[in-house]
């Protein structure tokens, strides 16, 4: 498969697993896991493609296991917007974390602190070429913040990290950032 038909097939591998699993007749459990075989019988692709993405995906959005039952099951690690509970335990995080995002947003973020939006969470990177790559997703120049992940974390916010190494959390009030560059 090439580079644009993975990513192709990855957005609606998303959308179904995060987004609109009932637009296909799927119907994942309370951890957003479904049936490998419902899933491509849904989406009407091939196993290899399937595994493919799973294995090329540059930011591991998939995990695959098999229950006790047998049965193997996909689930996104994260991006939920369907309810679902994906059972991370809370963490203690790095002292900083990093947001990327677009200049548009800043003077809102500014004002309300980042928001989780229809997401379940405010997602944070570890490292700032990451939070860049996230940013740049808006399109227009990105504008990148620090946050300062110990100090919230003593305020007693929690953070959770998910399965591909995005930080979680409720909510990042406007005092915990700051802008770089
Ligand atoms: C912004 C991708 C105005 C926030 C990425 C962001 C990530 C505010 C946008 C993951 C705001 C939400 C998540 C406020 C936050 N006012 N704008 N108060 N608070 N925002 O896509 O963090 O490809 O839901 O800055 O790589 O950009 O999906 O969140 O720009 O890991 O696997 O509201 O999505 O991963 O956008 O990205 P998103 P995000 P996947």
């Amino acid at each position: 498969m090439d580079h644009r038909t993975m990513v192709r097939l990855s957005k609606r591998m998303s959308r179904a697993l995060r987004h609109e699993p009932h637009r296909i007749g799927l119907t994942p459990d309370g951890a957003g896991w479904v049936p490998v075989d419902d899933l491509l019988a849904a989406m009407r692709i091939d196993r290899a493609d399937l595994d493919a993405v799973v294995a090329g995906n540059d930011k591991q959005r998939f995990a695959v296991r098999r229950g006790p039952d047998g049965i193997e099951r996909i689930r996104a690690n994260q991006g939920h917007t369907i309810p679902v509970d994906l059972g991370l335990a809370p963490q203690s995080p790095p002292d900083r974390l990093y947001h990327g995002t677009g200049a548009a947003a800043l003077d809102s973020i500014r004002a309300t602190g980042l928001n989780r939006g229809g997401r379940h969470h405010v997602h944070l990177s570890p490292d700032v070429d990451t939070a860049h790559r996230v940013g740049a997703r808006r399109g227009g120049p990105v504008v990148l913040l620090t946050v300062d992940a110990a100090a919230m974390s003593r305020a007693g916010h929690v953070f959770y990290r998910s399965a591909n190494g995005v930080w979680l959390t409720d909510e990042v009030p406007p005092a915990y950032l700051t802008q770089d560059g």
